[in-house]
């Protein structure tokens, strides 16, 4: 428990740092080839519920990933997709309850609803303002997500299927 609210307060500081950045592209770029995209929930504080989405671009739709009130601190997605370096990664912030609103990274008439830190690009941290600006409070902490991107074997699915079953048996000798 102490651990999470160690969590909390990082997250609540690490947004209160960004609010004071300039309006800017808050789009996610994949710092490597052949990397798997994971969405951690860090926290959040806010009257109003809101769900994180991916912006999936090869069906064009929208991906519900985590939720600001029913995530727990840690709970994580890894989206289906497999992402090369200099890859742009898109979100969309769903405020289900209420003020409602559709907030996406892809449109910059929403941009200024987000605050991006890319600091470690392996680990980017989007903090949301819920209420559309600018009539928000722009704490950026209304929901605080991380993106990880990890590597992953540089095979075809076949490949990886195969490695998968070699880990599974390398656990089961110990
Ligand atoms: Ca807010
Ligand atoms: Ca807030």
């Amino acid at each position: 428990m102490k651990n999470r609210n160690t969590i909390i307060a990082l997250a609540i500081t690490s947004a209160a740092t960004m609010a004071h950045a300039d309006i800017a592209d808050p789009g996610v770029y994949s710092p490597f080839n052949n990397a798997q995209a994971k969405i951690t929930f860090i926290g959040s504080s806010a009257g109003y519920t809101g769900v994180m989405n991916w912006i999936n671009p090869d069906i064009s739709a929208s991906v519900a990933l985590l939720n600001n009130h029913e995530s727990a601190i840690g709970d994580s997605v890894i989206l289906p997709t497999i992402f090369q370096a200099g890859e742009r990664i898109d979100f969309s912030y769903e405020v289900i309850r209420g003020g409602l609103d559709l907030f996406e990274t892809s449109d910059a008439a929403d941009w200024a609803q987000f605050r991006v830190d890319a600091s470690d690009p392996a680990n980017v941290w989007i903090g949301v303002e819920d209420i559309r600006l600018p009539g928000g409070d722009s704490d950026y902490n209304d929901a605080v997500f991380q993106v990880s991107f990890i590597q992953v074997v540089p095979t075809p699915g076949s490949m990886t299927l195969m490695s998968a079953g070699v880990l599974m048996v390398s656990r089961r000798r110990r």
